[in-house]
């Protein structure tokens, strides 16, 4: 073997795979806090277990009459694990809450899994498979949804995974902070081509990113699609200013508070919006007939991305 070789042998075996957003230092930081109080929790049980093995062992003449009670021992052993794997779990749920948490700046990609491929759209309507572009540095949020099996969104080398389930919109944000190329895989045994259903990230920096993302785009955006669906379908018909039908302006509605028929109140996020217009009885707004049909069989998941995309777009009265 010559030298260059072992340095790239060297360089190949790492214990954690690459590291390349914001989250995964810290996710870093907490797996290996977890492997240390566990590894911890398990030599300590280690050598108790071996220690009573041969202190006890058959033939010796250690005492075995009663044990004499240490109260002080008992609870210190009882409550320093406790406290320690609350802390634990205190730790893991902010990080967690931070996953779900996103900026209001971040730039929005539309996902839609299918067997066996990513989808992905941006905001001015570029669209990609299998391939998606970021800028470095810039916190972008993803929506996302299946066409049909439950896929799962894993980028490794940003401590990233999500399910992608049909009939709803989960989603994660994140932060690139290297530039480069990372796998995308799913992460969810889908079908007999799960195993291919492969991609990966490219990151870039923001200028390049900017002249990339107008490259050869010819496509309105997403929200440009959505109003164009919303006067197609006849949503207009109903929602629009000045209609004769008494339904809920639906500009600025994203994020919204809404108060329901039944006495419930909701916060109107993308599930919300996705299930009122494909299940529209299931959450009446208090004040409105039920009138509204339901769009399911009419609507694709790309024309529900681009309708949320709209509404997204718009500002209601404050
Ligand atoms: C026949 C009239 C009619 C049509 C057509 C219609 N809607 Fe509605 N929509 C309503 C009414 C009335 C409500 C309020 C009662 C309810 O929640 O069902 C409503 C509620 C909603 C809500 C919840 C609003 C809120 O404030 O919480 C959304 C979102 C919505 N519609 C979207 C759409 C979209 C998108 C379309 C087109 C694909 C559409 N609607 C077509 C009448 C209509
Ligand atoms: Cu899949």
């Amino acid at each position: 073997m010559n030298g260059d070789t072992d340095a790239r042998l060297a360089a190949s075996f790492r214990l954690l795979a690459q590291s390349a957003s914001s989250i995964a230092p810290r996710s870093d930081l907490l797996f290996t806090a977890m492997l240390l109080l566990c590894g911890a929790v398990a030599v300590g049980v280690c050598i108790t277990l071996l220690w009573f093995c041969i202190r006890y062992r058959q033939g010796s003449a250690a005492v075995r009459g009663t044990v004499e009670r240490k109260l002080g021992i008992e609870l210190a052993w009882t409550l320093l694990p406790l406290l320690l794997f609350i802390a634990l779990f205190t730790w893991a749920a902010f990080d967690f809450v931070r996953l779900y948490r996103v900026p209001p700046d971040a730039l929005p990609v539309y996902v839609i899994a299918k067997q066996w491929m990513w989808k992905l759209q941006h905001r001015n309507g570029r669209r990609e498979i299998n391939e998606l572009h970021v800028p470095l540095g810039q916190p972008v949020r993803l929506v996302m949804t299946s066409q049909d099996a439950i896929h799962s969104f894993f980028v490794p080398a940003f401590r990233l995974k999500q399910d992608v389930v049909p009939g709803r919109y989960t989603g994660l944000w994140f932060q690139a902070t290297e530039l480069g190329e990372f796998p995308l895989l799913c992460a969810e045994f889908c079908g007999s081509e799960h195993s291919a259903m492969l991609g990966r990230i490219v990151v870039m920096p923001p200028a390049d990113y900017a002249r990339w993302l107008d490259a050869g785009n010819a496509q309105p955006g997403p929200a440009q699609q959505g109003f164009a669906r919303f006067r197609q379908l006849g949503c207009s018909g109903c929602h629009a200013a000045g209609s004769t039908v008494h339904a809920p302006a639906l500009e600025g509605l994203p994020g919204r508070l809404v108060h329901l028929q039944d006495g419930r109140t909701v916060v109107a996020d993308d599930n919300y919006i996705r299930d009122s217009i494909l299940l529209p009885h299931k959450d009446v707004v208090a004040g409105f007939a039920p009138v509204m049909p339901s769009f399911a069989g009419q609507v694709s998941e790309e024309d529900l991305q681009a309708l949320l995309a709209w509404l997204h777009s718009t500002k209601g009265p404050p």
